[in-house]
């Protein structure tokens, strides 16, 4: 698993030089979500898979960019699922994004996780490695990440993350949403998962959703590349994360691209989404 940690902090650094200074348009391709691609998403994309290229222990890696997986080492043992620039758009705002990881062993199903890594870049660039507790590193002025602590999360934030489209909400979401700010939570959400998730961990907690929409029934956030990694980080930290009822890890995509309404928060937020989706 090291190897892998070590790939990734390799494609980091490549990646967030990339951001700072490279073309930020748009490529023609579209991308298995329907995204069009931006020229960094496919170069962020090409990045990690040639640093994973070099990892005899992944099998295949299985990108957000592409339609299918990408067989590398016979005799591996991982499979990689991930994004590699998640949040790229607003890269033209300047704002945070970030890279997601999930170390599969065994197939793509949420009980198959070993391991959930992310990178922000942002004002500063930080990398989070989940497997048996949630460790935080920070890049350094010569190119090293540096452990900086153990992230865990209290039972109850203040912070609360309402994400998509309001107008397509649930009544009974948008409600659970305004009783949340009613109880003086404050709002912090900026479009990008990576960012978003990272401040509620740092912050010991609160509520960040991607609920079940009229416009997207199966919510937008996909399983394999984003939402896993993070119910991983989640539980690992002292949170949950659900889909509305049970645990998301203990679902099974039904495609690499497969997506599902997600929760994620610390235990009394999460406790409160339960009772309203029950
Ligand atoms: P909305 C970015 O495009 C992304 O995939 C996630 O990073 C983010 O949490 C979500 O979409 C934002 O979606 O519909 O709230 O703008």
């Amino acid at each position: 698993m090291q190897e892998i940690y070590e790939a990734i902090k390799r494609s980091a650094i490549r990646i967030r030089e990339a951001i700072e200074f490279d073309d930020t348009g748009y490529s023609e391709n579209i991308n298995s979500t329907g995204d069009t691609q931006l020229k960094l998403d496919i170069k962020s994309d090409l990045i990690i898979e040639e640093e994973f290229a070099k990892v005899a222990s992944i099998k295949e890696i299985v990108s957000e960019e592409k339609a299918d997986k990408t067989p590398l080492h016979v005799n591996g043992i991982y499979g990689v699922g991930y994004d590699p620039l998640d949040g790229s758009s607003l890269i033209d705002v300047n704002l945070s994004v970030g890279s997601i990881f999930g170390i599969y062993e065994g197939g793509y199903a949420g009980k198959h996780l070993k391991a959930a890594v992310y990178v922000v870049y942002g004002p500063r660039v930080e990398l989070v490695i989940a497997e048996v507790d949630v460790k935080m590193y920070r890049l350094n002025k010569r190119g090293e990440f540096v452990f900086i602590k153990v992230i865990q999360l209290g039972e109850k934030g203040k912070l609360n993350a309402p994400g998509s489209t309001q107008m397509c909400w649930e009544p009974k979401h948008k409600a659970l949403i305004d009783a949340i700010f009613a109880d003086g939570y404050r709002l912090r959400y900026s479009g990008g998962m990576v960012p978003d998730l990272h401040q509620i961990l740092l912050k010991g907690g609160g509520l960040f959703s991607y609920p079940a929409t009229s416009d997207l029934p199966k919510g937008k956030l996909r399983m394999i590349f984003e939402v896993f990694p993070f119910a991983f980080v989640y539980e690992k930290a002292g949170g949950a994360a659900i889909d509305g009822k049970g645990r998301v890890l203990d679902l099974t995509p039904s495609h690499p691209h497969d997506t599902t309404p997600c929760f994620f928060g610390s235990t009394t937020e999460i406790e409160r989404v339960r009772k309203c989706y029950e």
